[in-house]
């Protein structure tokens, strides 16, 4: 798949929004060329990706493509670097636009888009919350078997200046230095406990040390006292991750820890609003807000 086929792919994606809710954007044919060159360049990706600011950072999409292309057209989109931290499948009904225009600009600018692992790129989880009812119902299950082959491609960790650390959940009980995440190599299966799938899972909780995560069901809740313990072994500045629901973006742990939400309206039911985190040169932080009024 040449520049000029990705170029044509991202200018349809980015148009799309007058044409939607039910055509198809992106051939068959497109998609499975599409997940090959993805493939091949996200895994020149080191597991634990060091990054330098100015970055945009875009937390859980679940599928809601045009906010999707609402962040990028809200900033010089073929010229700047983004992080995306997982979760693009799922609950939303377009979660294979959101991974198709994804997917076509790492291809496409590779030095300028990165990713991260979400718990939803798994397909124990995809097959029952959505992604696979949609590829069915408007492709077929080779779509989804074929997207679901490159989620095991995708890093763990994103690091920015050696500062902010960027994960979907959280920390781990199992993980002490972020050396350790070298000896973990892809393509990976998302196991039920351990180290790796805390760092999908895991949340951020009130009470001090560890706890099971009752509400999921899988990993723990990381108190603030572990929190702001593994950070100044790391020598970090700020942990910045996704997968809970809040107005945009929150912060917790004495401003240590960024939870960020980048689906509003999410699922038509709440009223929250969406958030891309930009981090500037000297990693200061600031966010593009996305509200849709009722
Ligand atoms: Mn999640």
């Amino acid at each position: 798949m040449d520049t000029t086929h990705l170029d044509d792919i991202i200018s349809r994606l980015m148009n799309v929004i007058n044409s939607f809710p039910e055509n198809i954007i992106v051939t068959k044919d497109e998609i499975m060329q599409l997940c090959d060159v993805f493939q091949e360049e996200v895994s020149k990706d080191e597991t634990l990706m060091e990054l330098k600011a100015p970055i945009n950072v875009i937390g859980d999409l679940h599928g809601q493509f045009t906010d999707l292309i609402r962040f990028l057209k809200a900033v010089n989109y073929t010229e700047e670097k983004f992080l995306f931290l997982g979760d693009f499948v799922d609950r939303g009904c377009h979660s294979i636009e959101v991974l198709c225009l994804v997917y076509a600009l790492k291809a496409r600018y590779p030095q300028q888009f990165f990713i991260i692992r979400g718990n939803h790129e798994c397909e124990e989880i995809n097959r029952v919350f959505g992604f696979y009812d949609e590829c069915i119902r408007r492709y077929d299950e080779s779509v989804w078997k074929r997207f679901n082959a490159t989620f095991a491609y995708l890093p763990i960790l994103a690091l920015i200046n050696k500062k902010i650390l960027c994960v979907h959940g959280g920390i781990s009980p199992d993980l002490k230095l972020l050396s350790q995440i070298q000896t973990i190599s892809r393509p990976l299966q998302i196991p039920c406990g351990g180290m790796v799938c805390d760092l999908l899972w895991s949340d951020p909780g009130s009470m001090f040390g560890w706890k099971p995560n009752t509400v999921r069901g899988m990993s723990h809740y990381y108190g603030e006292d572990v929190c702001i313990e593994f950070m100044e072994r790391n020598e970090l500045e700020l942990i910045c991750r996704g997968h809970e629901v809040v107005d945009g973006y929150q912060f917790k742990f004495n401003q240590k820890l960024v939870t960020l939400f980048s689906s509003p309206v999410y699922c038509n039911a709440l009223n929250n609003s969406g958030a891309m985190m930009v981090v500037a040169d000297d990693l200061t932080c600031s966010f593009v807000i996305l509200k849709v009024d009722k």
